[in-house]
C-alpha cells in the first residue's frame, strides 16, 4: 500500500525515478487536459506553433468561463478563435453560459485514477474524485496535449486525517480555511495534500470539490481524496457509473507528514481581507457590516451548496443594506435550481441571478463600493481583485454567506435556526448540448482569428552576458499574479494581444509602470526585485509573458511560487533567489546590474553566480536553482523554442 497521490504518479512516470523523491525532477504522462478562455487563446496558439495535426491525449477540453461580457469584438473573437481551434484539433468545447470549468469538469469529466493539468491554478478541484489534477502554464498545457509529458518536483504528500462529525453550520469551507490556517499561503509548495480518516466519510464529492479546490491557496501542488462509494454515487447521479474505479485510501503510515482535523472541534471560519491564509473564527467579527455578498466560483457553486442556498434563503428576503449575487456553478445546477423550485425561493429572497460563469470572482462586475465590505464564498481576496481597491474582501462558507445577506451584517448562522440537512439527488437529468465535440471533418475547418489575435512574439535565446540591467522595481512578499498582470473587465480581453496587455504590467502595485516598462524595452532589459512567494496564485502565463516582452530578464526574489516560476522558465526569465535574504535591503530600484558571462555559467550548470550591483560597488551571491532541462529551456529562449530544437 502507499499514498493514492504516489501511486496514480508512478503508473504515469514518463521520466525520472518512479520511486518519486521529493525535489527530484519528474515528467508524467497526462491522460487529460483543460483550458478556460483566459489562458486558452495563448494555449492554443502555442499548439498551432508545434504544427501537430490533432491532440494526443485521451480527452482535452476547451471551456469559456472567464470572460463572458462581450463588451467589444474582442472578446466574442476569442471565443470564436477558440471554437474552431477546438473543432479542429480534437478538443471538447464548453460553449459560454455551460458553467464554470472546474466545476462542468467535476460534473461531466473527471476520472479517479486518471492525470489531468490544466490552465488555470484551480484544476486541483477534479482531485475530489480521486484524479491527480494539477494547475499549469498555458505551454505546458499545450505540450501535454502534444502528448509530451508535463514536468515537476516529485512532491512530498501530507496526509490530512480527518475524524469526527461537522457541527452543524460547519461546512467544506470551513476545513479547507482550517488548512490555510495552519499552512499558510505558502506551507503547502511542492507539496500534494491527500485527505483520509474516518471524517472523510462525511464528505460529498462537491464537498471535497471545496477543499481540493481551495487547497490551491496553500499553494499546494494539488490535493487528493479516494475513490469510494461516495464517489460512485456522485458520478451515477452523473449518469457516468462506467467512470468509477475505485481508489482505497491509504494509512497514516504512508504519509511522510500527517495533519490532524477534528471534524468535530471546528467552528465557521473567516479569511480576513487581503489573503486567503489570514483565517479566524467568524465569532471574531460578528456584528460587522456587510455592502455585499456573493455566493458562487469555483469553490462553492455546487449543486449541494445551491440546495442550502436556496433552503436558507427561502421564505426570507434579504437585508435592505446588502446586495446579494447567486451565480451557480454550471447550467447544470442552474437548470437543477429551476425545474425544483430552488431557483424562485433563490429570487424571491431578492438575490440576482448571475451567469454561471467566474464573474465576480475576477472582477468581471458586480464590484463592491468604494471602501465596500464584500464576503464571498470564492478562494482569492487578494487586493483590488474584486474590481474595487480600496474594498474588504472576506471569504466564507455558502450558509455564513447567506446569513450576512440576511441581517446585513455578519451574523451567526444559527440565527437562521436549525442547519438543513442537504441529500443530493441520486440522478440528474444530463444535457450536454452545450458541450460541442471535435469535428470528425477537421480538414475541412477553418480557425477564424480576429484582429485581437496577436501570434507571439519570437522568443530570443539568453544573451552571453546580462549588463546594465536595471532593476525595475522592488516589491514585498507574496506579490500575487493579479499585481503582476490584473484580470477584470478592463484587461481580460487583452489576453490574447500581448503587445497591448503588457502595458498593464504591475498597474495595480505601481500605476507608473508603464512609463518604467517603456524605458525597460529601450535599455533592452529589466531584473525585477521581490521578496518571499513571488507570483503567488493564479496560472496566467501572462504574468511571466508580458514581463518577458518588456524585456525582462531576470526576476531576483527570496522564493518563488510553484505554477509561476515554472511559466517564468517557459519563457525565459530566470528565477533567481537570493542567498542571504538580508541583501535584499542592498538592492534598490533603479540599480543597474550586471551577471557578466550568464550563459557560460548556466551551461556549466552552474546554479551559483554574482551579481555586480554597478550602482552601490556591491558584489551580491544568487541562485538560479534550475534542472538540467529547465536551464537548457532558459538557454534556449524558452520552451517552445527548446522543444522546436528537439528537446523534449
Ligand atoms: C484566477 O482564479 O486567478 C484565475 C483567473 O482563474 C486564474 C487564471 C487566469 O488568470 O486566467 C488561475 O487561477 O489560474
Ligand atoms: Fe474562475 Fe474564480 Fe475559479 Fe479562477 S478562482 S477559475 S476566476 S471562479
Amino acid at each position: 500500500m502507499t499514498s493514492i497521490a504516489r501511486m496514480i504518479l508512478s503508473e504515469h512516470i514518463m521520466s525520472g525515478d518512479p520511486e518519486l523523491h521529493p525535489g527530484d525532477e519528474i515528467g508524467i504522462k497526462i491522460d487529460r487536459t483543460l483550458t478556460q478562455d483566459a489562458t486558452g487563446t495563448l494555449a492554443y496558439l502555442q499548439f498551432e506553433a508545434m504544427g501537430l495535426e490533432r491532440v494526443k491525449t485521451e480527452l482535452s477540453v476547451s471551456f469559456i468561463d472567464h470572460n463572458t461580457l462581450q463588451t467589444d469584438f474582442r472578446n466574442p473573437d476569442d471565443h470564436r478563435y477558440l471554437q474552431t481551434v477546438a473543432a479542429k484539433y480534437g478538443i471538447y468545447f464548453s460553449r459560454p453560459g455551460n458553467g464554470i470549468c472546474h466545476q462542468v469538469f467535476l460534473e461531466r469529466f473527471s476520472k479517479p485514477g486518471r492525470t489531468l493539468i490544466g490552465s488555470d491554478s484551480h484544476t486541483p478541484t477534479a482531485g475530489g474524485v480521486g484524479m491527480i489534477a494539477i494547475g499549469a502554464g498555458g505551454l505546458d498545457v499545450a505540450v501535454a496535449m502534444g502528448g509530451g509529458a508535463y514536468y515537476l518536483k516529485a512532491p512530498e504528500i501530507i496526509g490530512v486525517h480527518l475524524s469526527g462529525k461537522m457541527p452543524e453550520y460547519v461546512s467544506a469551507k470551513d476545513i479547507v480555511l482550517e488548512v490555510l490556517r495552519r499552512l499558510g499561503v505558502k506551507g503547502g509548495v511542492d507539496k500534494i495534500l491527500e485527505y483520509f480518516g474516518p471524517g472523510i466519510k462525511e464528505l460529498s464529492v462537491p464537498e471535497r470539490a471545496t477543499i481540493t479546490n481551495m487547497g490551491a491557496e496553500t499553494g499546494a501542488t494539488t490535493s487528493i481524496f479516494p475513490s469510494d462509494e461516495i464517489t460512485k454515487e456522485f458520478l451515477i447521479m452523473q449518469q457516468r457509473e462506467h467512470d468509477w474505479v475505485e481508489i482505497p485510501e491509504a494509512n497514516e503510515k504512508d504519509f511522510e507528514q500527517v495533519i490532524k482535523i477534528n471534524l468535530s472541534k471546528l467552528e465557521p471560519l473567516i479569511a480576513k481581507p487581503h489573503s486567503p491564509g489570514n483565517v479566524v473564527p467568524l465569532s471574531e467579527l460578528i456584528g460587522l457590516k456587510v455592502d455585499q455578498v456573493a455566493i458562487g466560483s469555483c469553490t462553492n457553486s455546487s449543486l449541494k451548496d445551491m440546495l442550502a442556498v436556496g433552503g436558507l434563503l427561502k421564505g426570507r428576503k434579504i437585508h435592505p443594506n446588502t446586495v446579494l449575487g447567486v451565480s451557480p456553478g454550471s447550467r447544470q445546477v442552474l437548470s437543477y435550481l429551476a425545474k425544483n423550485g430552488q431557483l424562485a425561493d433563490i429570487i424571491s429572497a431578492g438575490a440576482r441571478i448571475l451567469e454561471s460563469a467566474c464573474g465576480p470572482c475576477i472582477g468581471m462586475g458586480f464590484a463592491p463600493p468604494s471602501g465596500g465590505v464584500s464576503l464571498r464564498t470564492f478562494n482569492r481576496n487578494f487586493s483590488g481583485r474584486s474590481g474595487t481597491a480600496d474594498a474588504e474582501v472576506y471569504l466564507v462558507s455558502p450558509e455564513v454567506a447567506v446569513a450576512a445577506a440576511i441581517f446585513g451584517e455578519i451574523t451567526d448562522p444559527k440565527k437562521l435556526g436549525a442547519a438543513l440537512k442537504i441529500n443530493l439527488p441520486a440522478k440528474i437529468d444530463i444535457d450536454d448540448s452545450m458541450i460541442l465535440p471535435p469535428s470528425d471533418k477537421p480538414e475541412s475547418v477553418e480557425v477564424i482569428r480576429g484582429p485581437n489575435i496577436v501570434p507571439l512574439p519570437k522568443m530570443d535565446p539568453l544573451p552571453k552576458s546580462l549588463s546594465s540591467i536595471q532593476v525595475l522595481i522592488k516589491l514585498n512578499d507574496d506579490i500575487t499574479t493579479d499585481h503582476i498582470m490584473p484580470a477584470g473587465a478592463k484587461i481580460l480581453p487583452l489576453r490574447s494581444n500581448l503587445p497591448e496587455i503588457s502595458m498593464h504590467v504591475f498597474e495595480q502595485v505601481d500605476p507608473s509602470f508603464v512609463s518604467i516598462a517603456l524605458r525597460a524595452k529601450d535599455r533592452g532589459g529589466g531584473v525585477i526585485l521581490a521578496g518571499n512567494n513571488y507570483g503567488q496564485g493564479s496560472s496566467r502565463e501572462h504574468a511571466a509573458l508580458a514581463p518577458m516582452y518588456l524585456g525582462v530578464k531576470m526576476i531576483l526574489a527570496k522564493s518563488f511560487a510553484r505554477i509561476h516560476k515554472a511559466n517564468l522558465i517557459n519563457f525565459g526569465i530566470l528565477p533567481c533567489t537570493l542567498d542571504d535574504a538580508t541583501l535584499f535591503e542592498k538592492i534598490d530600484a533603479s540599480d543597474i546590474l550586471d551577471v557578466k558571462g550568464i550563459r557560460k555559467i548556466l551551461e556549466a550548470g552552474e546554479p551559483h553566480f554574482f551579481i555586480i550591483n554597478k550602482r552601490k560597488g556591491t558584489k551580491i551571491p544568487i541562485t538560479c536553482q534550475l534542472t538540467d532541462r529547465e536551464r537548457n529551456i532558459v538557454l534556449a529562449g524558452g520552451l517552445l523554442n527548446y522543444t522546436k530544437g528537439g528537446g523534449v
